[in-house]
């Protein structure tokens, strides 16, 4: 580590990783200034670990409004800055192309900019994604060629464009790109398909629900635990020079497979018939309790995605510890006790 008491500024810091990164520059020593957007919502839920901490800051701000980043630069004189913010949800992305540019293109080139006035030496971490190789076949690492099939991972790929390749070489910026790959735990956003898969088996497993639908069973996906993610976030802007890097764990696996592994971690068996739109997942009593529903479809899907980390691993020491089956069982677990005692 850099500093004795480094400061962090955290855009997205009651997102998933927001709150994982938070607690664990907190655990490093640092001292954190979180970015919260107003909402009816304490933005303190989300970061209740966290709660009482006298190294964690909020201040209210938006991506969307260059002075509110001004001001929380002027606080926090960061020494790091992790642009975790995002409009992050895909299928929306088709719906809200102009919401999705808005944030996740141009809120990185206000920040940036006003970064550049404010605390010229900062350390920048923007949040890339893998969502910007679209169509190219795995395995994807840092040379691939990047296919956005998405207006979210169009957006991201402008970004990291303009303002992370284009910035650190015009402007001598430190700013670096993790090109991370799905990412999930417990407190990941019940929309994305891991989460909606492991409350939903969940809840029928607890019976207090039938079935429900899913889109794509066949895209495939490489998911590590966000936890591990943000150690890589954190030793990215502690290196000589800024980089690119591509953070994910090097295995794949089908949304099916997804759907197995929970009900293996609920102890239920699922069986599929049919095909495509037709095709049914029906548990051991003979009730079907998955269908295949063309509104959960996207209008192009990202057919499969697996990172090559090999660059992380070699120049930043990183490695995934939680592998996919703890992963599932460790949210399957979570929402199963959590759903059991509010019944
Ligand atoms: O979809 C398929 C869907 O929404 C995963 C974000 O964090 O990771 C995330 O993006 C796959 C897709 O995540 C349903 O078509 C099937 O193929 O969980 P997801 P995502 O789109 O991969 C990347 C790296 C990011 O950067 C993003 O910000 O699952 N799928 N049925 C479904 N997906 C959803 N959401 N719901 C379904 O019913």
């Amino acid at each position: 580590m850099r500093k004795k008491k480094a400061r962090a500024l955290i855009t997205g810091i009651t997102g998933q990783d927001g709150s994982y990164l938070s607690e664990y520059l907190l655990s490093l020593g640092y001292e954190v200034w979180g970015l919260v957007r107003r909402t009816s919502l304490d933005p303190l839920m989300r970061l209740s670990k966290s709660t009482g901490n006298k190294n964690l800051h909020l201040v209210y701000g938006n991506l969307r409004d260059s002075a509110t980043l001004a001001r929380a630069l002027e606080e926090g004189k960061p020494h790091e800055i992790y642009n975790l913010a995002a409009q992050s949800d895909v299928a929306i992305s088709f719906k809200c192309p102009e919401e999705t540019f808005e944030v996740d293109y141009f809120g990185l080139g206000r920040l940036v900019n006003e970064a550049m006035k404010i605390v010229p030496k900062v350390r920048i971490y923007q949040a890339s994604t893998s969502e910007m190789f679209g169509r190219t076949p795995p395995p994807q690492n840092e040379r691939s060629p990047f296919r956005p099939v998405s207006p979210y991972g169009e957006a991201k790929l402008k970004a990291h464009e303009d303002f992370v390749v284009g910035y650190r070489k015009r402007h001598g910026l430190f700013i670096c790109s993790g090109i991370l790959f799905n990412h999930e735990s417990p407190r990941r956003g019940e929309h994305f398909v891991t989460r909606k898969i492991s409350i939903s088996l969940a809840k029928i497993k607890l019976g207090v629900q039938k079935s429900f639908a899913l889109g794509n069973l066949d895209a495939k996906r490489d998911w590590g635990f966000a936890g591990d993610y943000v150690r890589a976030m954190h030793l990215m802007l502690q290196q000589k020079k800024p980089d690119d890097y591509v953070v994910a764990t090097g295995v794949t696996h089908s949304v099916r497979d997804f759907v197995e592994e929970v009900a293996r971690a609920l102890e239920m068996k699922i069986t599929w018939k049919g095909e495509g739109l037709k095709e049914v997942g029906i548990d051991s009593y003979g009730n079907t309790i998955i269908t295949v529903d063309k509104k959960f479809y996207r209008p192009h899907e990202v057919n499969a995605l697996r990172g090559d980390p090999s660059k992380a691993r070699k120049k930043l020491g990183w490695k995934p510890y939680v592998a996919f089956e703890e992963l599932v069982q460790m949210m399957t677990r979570a929402d199963y006790e959590r759903l059991k005692k509010t019944l």
